[in-house]
C-alpha cells in the first residue's frame, strides 16, 4: 500500500514537472503568419528573421513560420494576431486604408530611389513618433517595397497611354494611380494573380519582384518605369505575448529590429533588378523608360493626393506637413542629396 503511494507520488511529481516543462516550451514559442506566398520578399524576410533570432537564442525560442496565408490571409491578419491565432504577423499597410494615418506617408510619392533607405527612414520615423496607431501590438520590423512601376498586358509607351486603364493596387497607391488617369481596383498582391488571369485588370501597380515571384511577366509584358509610391510593411507581436517573453527573448528581438527592416529593403531592391533581367529573358519582358519631364509630369499629377493625404492626417491630429519634412530629412540623410 505504502509502495503503490509512493509510486502514485512520484507519478504525481513526473507529470507536473512534464506540464512544467511543456507549457514553458509553449510559452516560448512564436507563430509568425504571413500573407503572400513563400517565395515573396515579405516571406524570404520572415525566414530571414528566424534564422537570425535562432542565431542569437538557440534552442530556447521555438519559431514557426506560416507563409501563403497557410494560418492567416492578408484580411485577417490584423485581428488573428491580436486575437492571439498567431503571435506575429505582417501586413502591407495600404490594405487598411485609414487605420494607419502617420505611416500611410510611406505610400505618398516621395521620390525614394531604393526600399533600403525608405525602410531605415519608416523604422526611425516610428520610433520618433511612437504613434497611436500601432500602440495595440508590439512593433518588431518595418519595411516597404521597392518603388512601384506599371506592369501591363498592353504595350506602353507614354504617360498617355495608361489613361483609363484598369491597374491592381492599394491604399493611397490606388489614389496616386487614379491621379495619373488609371482606373485602380484595390486588393491585396495575393489576390492580383487571379485578377489579372480572369481579366479583372490590365496591369499591376508594384515594385518589379511580382514580376518573378507571381510570374506576371508571362501576362504583363510591357509596362514603364515611373519609380512612384511604395508599399510600407509592418510586422507585429501579439502584446500580451511580447510581455510574456523573457527580457533576454525581447532584447534580441529588437536588437536586430532596425537592421532586419533595412536588410528586407536592400533584398528587394537587388531582386526587383534580378526580375526584370529574368523577364527579360524568359518572356522577352521589357519595360519603357520615361523622359525625365515625363516623369516629374506624373509626379505633379499626384500632388493633390499629397494635400488630401496631409488633410486627413490633421483630423487624426496629426502634423503632415512636419512628417512629410522629417521623411524629407531622413530620405536625404540616408540617400544623400
Ligand atoms: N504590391 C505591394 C507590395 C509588394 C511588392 N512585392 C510583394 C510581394 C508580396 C506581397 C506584396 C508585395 C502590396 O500589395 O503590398
Amino acid at each position: 500500500m505504502l509502495r503503490s503511494k509512493k509510486a502514485f507520488i512520484t507519478l504525481l511529481a513526473l507529470l507536473t514537472l512534464l506540464y512544467a516543462v511543456t507549457s514553458a516550451q509553449a510559452a516560448t514559442r512564436l507563430r509568425f503568419a504571413n500573407f503572400p506566398a513563400a517565395e515573396t520578399f515579405p516571406c524570404i524576410s520572415m525566414e530571414r528573421w528566424a534564422d537570425e533570432v535562432r542565431k542569437k537564442l538557440g534552442d530556447s525560442l521555438e519559431i514557426q513560420t506560416f507563409p501563403g496565408g497557410t494560418l492567416l490571409d492578408a484580411k485577417n491578419m490584423v485581428r488573428g494576431v491580436v486575437q492571439g491565432q498567431a503571435d506575429i504577423g505582417c501586413i502591407s499597410l495600404a490594405y487598411h486604408p485609414g487605420a494607419y494615418p502617420l505611416l500611410s506617408a510611406f505610400e505618398l510619392p516621395l521620390g525614394f530611389a531604393t526600399a533600403e533607405a525608405a525602410s531605415g527612414v519608416l523604422w526611425d520615423l516610428h520610433e520618433a513618433y511612437k504613434p497611436a496607431e500601432t500602440s495595440k501590438v508590439k512593433v518588431i520590423a518595418l519595411f516597404t517595397s521597392a518603388p512601384s512601376q506599371i506592369m501591363s498586358t498592353k504595350p506602353l509607351r507614354s504617360p498617355a497611354d495608361i489613361k483609363g486603364m484598369t491597374i491592381r493596387s492599394a491604399g493611397v497607391l490606388a489614389d496616386v494611380a487614379e491621379s495619373m488617369g488609371m482606373r485602380p481596383v484595390s486588393m491585396p498582391q495575393s489576390d492580383a494573380p487571379e485578377a489579372l488571369q480572369k481579366g479583372m485588370v490590365q496591369g499591376i501597380f508594384s515594385s518589379l519582384d511580382v514580376m518573378k515571384d507571381y510570374n506576371f511577366a508571362e501576362s504583363c509584358r510591357h509596362g514603364l518605369i515611373v519609380n512612384s509610391s511604395l508599399y510600407p510593411f509592418m510586422v507585429f507581436m501579439n502584446m500580451k505575448k511580447w510581455n510574456s517573453l523573457p527580457k533576454e527573448v525581447q532584447d534580441a528581438i529588437m536588437e536586430i529590429s532596425r537592421e532586419h527592416s533595412v536588410w528586407t529593403g536592400k533584398y528587394v531592391d537587388a531582386h526587383g533588378k534580378e526580375a526584370r533581367e529574368w523577364s527579360k529573358e524568359t518572356y522577352g519582358a521589357e519595360l519603357n523608360e520615361l523622359s525625365k519631364a515625363e516623369l516629374e509630369e506624373l509626379r505633379a499629377m499626384s500632388a493633390p493626393v499629397v494635400e488630401s493625404w496631409k488633410t486627413k492626417a490633421a483630423a487624426k491630429g496629426i502634423d503632415g506637413e512636419k512628417v512629410l519634412s522629417d521623411i524629407a530629412a531622413g530620405k536625404n540623410r540616408l540617400e544623400g542629396e
